[in-house]
């Protein structure tokens, strides 16, 4: 290589700043060494997904902290500061809680992931292959069929194992209540998602009939559960809307926020934030390595980091 003089070497640099200053007008702003702080809840995928998003931020240089938060009260610490993300907002256990902090100003909305959603009542395939409520999926079956799923603590009802109340709130027994189901059945609040895996494999295993709250996209989309066919969602139509309660989930939508300020204290990660974008299959994917393979959370975000570089390093660019 040639030596080159001191004024040559001053003449590049030179050089250099006016192209950079002609082509953007001014350097590129760098990202603040301030952690960005991801919240942890309590259903697989969103764990996993924290530790890949934080791993593709560290990736970028950025500092990450990670706080265990509650999945309502989070986007009131979004609006504070407190919480820089959210990572997954599910429109119905969510939707009302993220619109409520947003009105009072200090959450964005950074976009919509590819997937949709659905949270809602249903039974795993083979309770409809045993013909253990003729007529499901359709809601009304459910009115003809609560003696098949009576357990020790269910008064002599059916029961539905919702999942912990912190998600869906009254919302199932205000809706048994409204389509007049109440006398049949009665909702039993699961303290976790893995008293749903466990109920799932234990009527399995039983023969029994079981109706259990689950999502989509989660590991048995794979295995094959259904859905319960509700009365259609609209806008305002659960009682706590003010709406007649007569209706299901909606077929929704899945959002990510940020506090207000992010995009100036992070602009480089708050833009792979917004680039960033997961499908059906891969958030099944998360939930799988942890609740089918068994993986720890951190390690199944590690494992899907090192398969999937090809889909997330793009985003950082
Ligand atoms: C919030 N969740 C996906 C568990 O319904």
């Amino acid at each position: 290589m040639k030596l080159r003089t001191p004024n040559s070497i001053r003449a590049l640099v030179v050089a250099g700043c006016v192209s950079l200053l002609s082509v953007t007008g001014v350097a590129k702003a760098a990202d603040s060494t301030a952690p960005i702080v991801i919240p942890i809840h309590n259903w697989s995928s969103q764990v996993v997904m924290a530790y890949v998003i934080g791993g593709m931020f560290e990736s970028m240089g950025s500092n990450v902290e990670y706080v265990p938060a509650d999945s309502q009260a989070v986007y009131e610490s979004i609006r504070n500061g407190d919480v820089t993300i959210s990572h997954e907002v599910w429109q119905s256990t969510f939707g009302k809680s993220f619109y409520n902090a947003m009105a009072k100003g200090g959450v964005i909305d950074a976009g919509t992931h590819s997937a949709t959603t659905l949270e809602e009542m249903g039974v795993p395939n083979w309770v409809i292959e045993q013909d253990l409520c003729p007529g499901l999926p359709n809601w009304e079956a459910l009115k003809d069929c609560s003696e098949n799923f009576t357990t020790a603590d269910s008064g002599g009802k059916g029961r539905w194992l919702e999942g912990p109340q912190s998600w869906h709130g009254d919302l199932m027994p205000e809706r048994l209540e409204a389509l007049g189901l109440a006398d049949k059945w009665t909702v039993k609040f699961a303290g976790g998602a893995d008293a749903l895996w466990t109920e799932l494999a234990s009527a399995k295993k039983e023969g029994r009939g079981t109706i259990v709250f689950n999502w989509t996209p989660n590991f048995t989309d794979a295995d094959g559960f259904t859905f319960i066919e509700f009365p259609p969602y609209t806008d305002g139509c659960r009682k706590a809307d003010g709406g007649d309660g007569k209706c299901g989930s909606p077929k929704g939508w899945l959002k990510k926020a940020a506090n207000y300020k992010f995009p100036k204290t992070h602009p480089a990660a708050y833009t792979a934030f917004t680039k960033l974008d997961f499908s059906t299959t891969q958030i099944g994917q998360m939930a799988a390595l942890v609740d089918t393979d068994k993986l720890d959370h951190k390690d199944a975000a590690a494992k899907w980091l090192k398969d999937n570089e090809a889909v997330w390093m793009p985003w950082t660019k």
